[in-house]
């Protein structure tokens, strides 16, 4: 694709904009050049109990970050209090289950409002306080969303933790932010097999006595076990308490969520988002971004397990007053119409969704989509990973007829919301570039040694300046923040990612540039992935590496050396995929196990990646220098070894 190929604002998308091109040129500017007075008109899109009078005040160098920190507010008043008088009979959330012939489920904002009031004071009666860390470990219906809300409405800080994960990971989380409480349902349903999440709940709390609390929504209805003294069905609780339940006023810099996040280095971080900043992005970002319209039907097909779940399923549409569509299934089940359908039967203007669903329903022709009524659709959105061109010509054409906008949008757990994003009524297309940045985004790029790169160029992507969204701290490791994120680059926040700004200086993610995997748009550590691996007793060490995969973007190469004397079968592959599965999740299963006797290490003792990833990418025609390897010749075993697979 050539940066030529420009697509320009269609004409559907400029009709009814909140913001034209000269327009975002405008507020970006005045965010860059005057960002107080910029953040001062944008403060009142959250009702405040105290409006702030202090804007960013924040710091790199040392890390210290804070935006509105005199202001106090509470997040779930910004999704319901204030759209009771206005719009309290319009649906808030509309429910589409696993099974296409279960009936759907919509809730008006003055029900969602008096559920979350009920779940807010159940919690209060089993003890939750503000500051409390709650765990939320539940499938994709209302509740979920609930459960988020009656967190923020009480000052308690919620961890989800995503459905698909194993007890070990839901234990580590409980553990690390010790929780006290959990809020789960007693099984989930995706592609028409249960979930069993109350059993994987109670497996995890084996080894977190500190639990004294656990809510359960009914959801599947079969019979679960429940702990006397511990567990509170959701749907008995509820009938003993008030619909009306007093918001806790918190501080702007009071912690509203923590969510777990892998990185190129150990176990999972505690992303930590504060009240005051987060709200107002989440808010913002889904006014411009999406060019939300009064009475749309917003669709993001994410997991609330997932980032982009919490900022633009809950917290984004809600506090704007959109009606925001749930969806328990996957793209595939019962067959590869299922969005198009659920588009059609919903009237769906907004989708939001991920290149590796794109890509896999790319596969399946055009039919599937086109036998569907898509007329509601009016802007396509993209995340979760680089979309290559291929698949945004294919959402562009196939499902929107080359007539509505697409929006790619780039950003990260750790940002909130989106930073890098055209705006649908302003900005030319360019497929598979995300464009250009969101007001207060100051993108740069650097070199390894940190100096800027200008013009159009590669390089690291880095962000000199705070925006509200930003995380605040690694939970309970702060030090962790500072080292991950910004001491690679003294003074910027360093994304991890690589990306080109062209000659119209827009931008093109190009993916990970350290050892983070994306496994259709999950992140995923390779050092998370190698510990599970090396948990087994008859491994001495693993090496994870990406590799290109046709769907999932990335896929997962495992190089693994059996201790001494242990034979290298087959069944030990499988044994060690299931060990993956059990620690992490199956969501992070190597696509390739190869094992071998040794792995390609310098003479000081360190495993020489860059190999292993040109061998497991059978690119092996230029392995670059390999004459600082302790042992040269394993590099040929390896290759041989790769071609027997
Ligand atoms: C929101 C979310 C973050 C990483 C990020 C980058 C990749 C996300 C992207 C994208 C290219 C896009 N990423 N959106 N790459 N274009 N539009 O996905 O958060 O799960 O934390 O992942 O995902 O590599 O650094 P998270």
């Amino acid at each position: 694709m050539t940066d030529e190929t420009r697509i320009a604002v269609p004409a559907t998308a400029k009709a009814g904009t909140h913001c034209d091109l000269a327009g975002y040129e405008a507020l970006y500017a005045q965010s860059m050049e005057n960002p107080d007075g910029f953040w001062r008109d944008q403060i009142g899109r959250l009702d405040w109990v105290k409006t702030p009078t202090v804007m960013g005040n924040w710091s790199y160098d040392p890390v210290d970050i804070k935006w509105f920190e005199d202001g106090v507010l509470n997040a779930s008043t910004q999704c319901l209090d204030r759209h009771l008088a206005t719009r309290g009979d319009q649906t808030a959330i509309i429910w589409e289950a696993d099974s296409p012939d279960a009936p759907s489920r919509t809730l008006t904002y003055r029900e969602l409002h008096g559920e979350v009031c009920r779940m807010a004071n159940v919690l209060k009666g089993m003890g939750v306080t503000k500051g409390d860390r709650v765990t939320i470990y539940m499938p994709m219906i209302p509740e979920a969303a609930t459960a988020m809300l009656a967190c923020a409405r009480v000052g308690a800080v919620h961890s989800v933790v995503f459905g698909g994960f194993s007890p070990d990971a839901i234990s580590g989380r409980i553990q690390d932010a010790d929780c006290r409480f959990v809020i789960t349902a007693d099984a989930g349903a995706r592609g028409g097999r249960p979930v069993p999440l109350k059993v994987n709940v109670d497996k995890a709390l084996e080894s977190c006595p500190g639990v004294t609390g656990v809510l359960v929504v009914r959801h599947d209805g079969k019979p679960v076990a429940m702990a006397d003294g511990r567990d509170v069905w959701w749907h008995e609780a509820r009938e003993t308490v008030p619909a009306h339940c007093a918001p806790e006023p918190m501080g702007a810099e009071d912690p509203l969520f923590i969510l777990y996040t892998s990185g190129s280095t150990g176990k999972p971080k505690g992303v930590l988002h504060t009240t005051g900043g987060y709200m107002l992005w989440a808010n913002l970002t889904f006014h411009y971004v999406f060019d939300y319209r009064e009475g749309e039907i917003h669709w993001c097909t994410a997991d609330v397990g997932w980032v982009t779940g919490h900022s633009y399923i809950v917290y984004g549409p809600l506090s704007q007053g959109a009606t925001t569509l749930m969806f328990e299934g996957i793209p595939n089940y019962p067959d590869v119409s299922r969005f198009w359908q659920v588009i059609e039967k919903h009237k769906v203007n907004i989708f939001y969704t991920a290149p590796t669903a794109l890509r896999a329903l790319m596969r399946e022709g055009e039919a599937p989509v086109k036998k569907h009524d898509r007329s509601s659709l009016r802007l396509l959105g993209s995340v979760g990973e680089p979309i290559n061109p291929e698949a945004w010509l294919w959402y562009w054409r196939t499902v929107g007829d080359e007539k509505l906008p697409i929006i790619d949008t780039w950003w990260q757990t750790e940002t909130g919301g989106v930073l890098i994003s055209s705006l649908p009524g302003a900005i030319d297309m360019k497929p598979g570039s995300a464009t250009k940045p969101f007001f207060g985004v100051c993108p740069e790029l650097v070199d390894a040694e940190g100096q800027f790169i200008e013009g159009p160029a590669s390089g690291n992507l880095v962000l000199t300046r705070s925006w509200p969204g930003q995380m605040r701290t690694v939970y309970g490791d702060h030090e962790r923040f500072v080292q991950t994120y910004f001491s690679t680059y003294k003074g910027m926040y360093f994304t991890g990612d690589g990306a080109r700004r062209d000659e119209d200086g827009y931008w093109w993610i190009t993916g990970r540039v350290d050892d983070v995997i994306n496994v259709s748009g999950h992140r995923l550590g390779t050092a998370e992935i190698e510990s599970a691996l090396v948990a087994h007793p008859d491994v001495a060490e693993a090496a994870v590496v990406a590799v290109p995969h046709d769907i999932k973007g990335q896929g997962i190469y495992a190089y693994v050396t059996p201790n001494m004397g242990v034979e290298a079968t087959e069944d030990m592959v499988k044994e060690l995929k299931f060990c993956v599965r059990e620690h992490i999740s199956p969501i992070a299963t190597p696509d390739f196990i190869h094992l071998t006797p040794a792995l390609p290490k310098t003479r000081s003792g360190k495993i020489m990646r860059r190999i292993l990833r040109k061998i497991a990418e059978n690119d092996t025609s230029n392995l670059g220098d390999i004459s600082t390897l302790a042992d040269p010749s394993v590099v040929q075993a390896l290759i041989e070894g790769r071609k027997n697979r």
